[in-house]
């Protein structure tokens, strides 16, 4: 969006954006996924919605099934329904309904299990609506608080089989006992939040000592240059919504 400027913050402080650059990385990143084989769809730009470039926050897609979220940030809930347009030849959908919220990147889906942060935008109500619509389709649902960062996926996100790479001070590493475990470095907090597409993990330039930890495991990295959205408090998954056909 233009207005990017004007998104919304809850964890980082507030610094000029420019929409220019902003929008120049975002092309780079769509060439990354481009070049990584994935057909790319991109949505037009909501000249009055702000954050309408983080897609991840406003569904969860599913093999089996798509699921329309319902933003917590009440400046977010117009962006849905775009989405749902462009999921709806994909996928079947679903709904979270008032008064529950979800923001996709609360969600963060491991084969069946589904976790689920109870950040400030995720309700235990939203949860339990994951929970009512995930159950039949044999989905574990398991919500997890999280502390200091907007998103359960800020924290952690899968980075290879079995793989994922975490911040423990802003979720509980305990809530995995049976994963492999890569800490951040701990010189860069946002650094947990990555992009895995095939044996690839898409990254953030601006966390290169993370980067290392994952290029030593044997992991392919590609960095891109996402510091205008870092501003607006976002990072590589929240850019996409992964349709597996
Ligand atoms: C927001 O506060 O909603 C946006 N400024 C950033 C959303 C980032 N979304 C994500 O990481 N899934």
């Amino acid at each position: 969006s233009p207005s990017l400027a004007r998104c919304e913050l809850t964890h980082v402080a507030r610094e000029p954006i420019d929409a220019a650059r902003a929008v120049a990385q975002h092309d780079d990143y769509e060439h990354c996924l481009t070049d990584l084989g994935v057909e790319v769809q991109s949505l037009p730009p909501g000249p009055d919605l702000p954050d309408a470039v983080f897609v991840e926050d406003t569904a969860i897609v599913l093999d089996e099934l798509a699921i329309i979220t319902r933003p917590g940030a009440p400046s977010r809930r117009a962006e849905t329904a775009t989405v749902a347009d462009a999921l709806r030849p994909y996928r079947e959908l679903a709904s979270i309904a008032a008064p529950g919220t979800v923001d996709g990147g609360d969600v963060l889906i491991v084969g069946r299990r589904v976790y689920v942060g109870l950040s400030s935008r995720t309700s235990p109500s939203g949860v339990e609506q994951l929970q009512r619509i995930l159950a039949p389709l044999r989905y574990h649902v398991t919500p997890l608080p999280v502390n200091g960062c907007l998103h359960l996926k800020s924290a952690v996100t899968q980075i290879a089989p079995n793989t994922l790479l975490i911040n423990r001070d802003w979720v509980d590493a305990g809530a995995f006992p049976n994963m492999r475990l890569v800490d951040i470095d701990p010189s860069e907090p946002h650094g947990a939040n990555a992009l895995a597409i095939g044996d690839s993990v898409v990254f953030p330039a601006a966390y290169p000592r993370t980067r290392d930890r994952l290029e030593e495991l044997g992991i392919t990295v590609l960095p891109v240059d996402v510091s205008e959205l870092a501003k607006a408090e976002g990072a590589v998954t929240c850019c996409c919504l992964l349709v597996e056909r």
